[in-house]
Parts: C-alpha cells; sequence; structure tokens
C-alpha cells in the first residue's frame, strides 16, 4: 500500500518565510494535486519550542549557517523557525490539509533537531512513524514537500533504512542548496535506493 508523504510545507519554508527555500512555495498545486490522488496522505510539521538549540540565537558566538558540535555530532545552526503556535510554523496557507491522516510534528525536543520523519538528528529516537506505517500495511512511501536537501532527503533516506519502498517527486520538491548539498542530496538519495520520479510518474502510480 502507498502513501504520500509531504514534509514540511510550512511558511518558514516558503519565500517570506524565515528559512525560505527558494520556490519553495511553487510547489503547493502539484502537491495539492498528489494528495488528492493518493489514498493515503501523511504530513510532516517542523515544530520546535522558543530557544531550540538548531538556532543560531541560542549560541551567542554563532551566527545563521555555522556548524557546531552537538552531543550527536554536527548540527548546522538555523535562523529561528518553525516556532510552535507561530504563523512561521503554520502550513503554507494554499496547502489543502482535508487529505492528511496524520499531521506528525518533529524537532520539539529543545535539545536535539530532527531533519527525518522517522528518527531525530541523533540517530535513535524515533518519531513512531515506521510504527504507524507498519501497522497500517503501508509499504512504499512517495516524499514531497521541503527541504529537499534536509528534511525530504532525511526522510527518504531513513524510509530506506527501516524498509520501506522510496520515491522522491522531483518537480515536487525544492531544496535550501547550502554549499552544494542539494546535489549531494541527490547522491546520497541514490545510493540509498531511493527512486526519484516525476509527479506525473507518481501520479499513474497512485
Ligand atoms: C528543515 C532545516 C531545519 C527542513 C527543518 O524542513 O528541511 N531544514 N529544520
Ligand atoms: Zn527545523
Amino acid at each position: 500500500m502507498d502513501a504520500l508523504l509531504i514534509v514540511d510545507l510550512q511558511n518558514d519554508f516558503c519565500p517570506g518565510g524565515a528559512l525560505a527555500v527558494p520556490e519553495g512555495d511553487a510547489i503547493v498545486p502539484t502537491v495539492n494535486e498528489l494528495a488528492a490522488a493518493f489514498d493515503h496522505v501523511i504530513q510532516t510539521q517542523d515544530w520546535h519550542p522558543a530557544g531550540h538549540q538548531s538556532f543560531a540565537s541560542s549560541h551567542p558566538a554563532h551566527d545563521p549557517m555555522d556548524v557546531i558540535e552537538v552531543a550527536y555530532g554536527e548540527q548546522v545552526l538555523w535562523p529561528d523557525h518553525c516556532v510552535q503556535g507561530t504563523e512561521g510554523a503554520a502550513f503554507h496557507p494554499d496547502l489543502d490539509l482535508t487529505p492528511a491522516e496524520l499531521i506528525l510534528r518533529k524537532g520539539f525536543r529543545p535539545e536535539i533537531d530532527s531533519y527525518s520523519a522517522f528518527y531525530e538528528n541523533d540517530g535513535e529516537t524515533p518519531t513512531g512513524l515506521t510504527g504507524y506505517l507498519r501497522a497500517r500495511n503501508i509499504d512504499t512511501l512517495h516524499v514531497c514537500g521541503l527541504a529537499a536537501d534536509f528534511c525530504v532527503k532525511w526522510s527518504a533516506v531513513d524510509g530506506r533504512a527501516e524498509g520501506f519502498d522510496v520515491y522522491v517527486i522531483e518537480d515536487a520538491t525544492r531544496g535550501l542548496d547550502q554549499d552544494g548539498s542539494l546535489a549531494q542530496a541527490w547522491d546520497e538519495m541514490n545510493d540509498a535506493g531511493v527512486q526519484v520520479i516525476s509527479s506525473a510518474a507518481a501520479l499513474d502510480l497512485a
């Protein structure tokens, strides 16, 4: 059974937002079309408490996009974004939320960032998504949303590691592209056995 996984299609990741992905909002019509076609739709929502460890503002000696060492390894320091309950954390206003069966929030632990829909950035704290999908006999994920080189990539790669078939819908995602991170993300997804398809092909599979 197949499901569409819409990653972090939130205001702060769209133009005008705190951590804007170039053209992030351009995918919304395509994502709505996909969501209408799939039998099962799941969304993730980046959902940080104020003062989250991943925010540069929590580290006075650092600037956004610096990389620091934390308990679980390297952490990029981001501008404050997707703070719980704020407009920036809300979904893009044109995204149709009606088809979503599950909205999974992540990144709510103050000391751990969470890019992947499956595991937080310590690589061991589960979000519970694997159990949810298995319990519902979902074995194939079609991933879209933001950002291609962070939360989409980590969700797709972890999905493979958890034993799911994973497609990433190329024209329904956009990347931040920090220092070549986008090209590297596509390579990593390829190496993990993630299949890259167009929205037209995904609509045929739905
Ligand atoms: C994301 C950076 C920080 C994402 C979330 O959704 O890709 N990127 N938090
Ligand atoms: Zn975040």
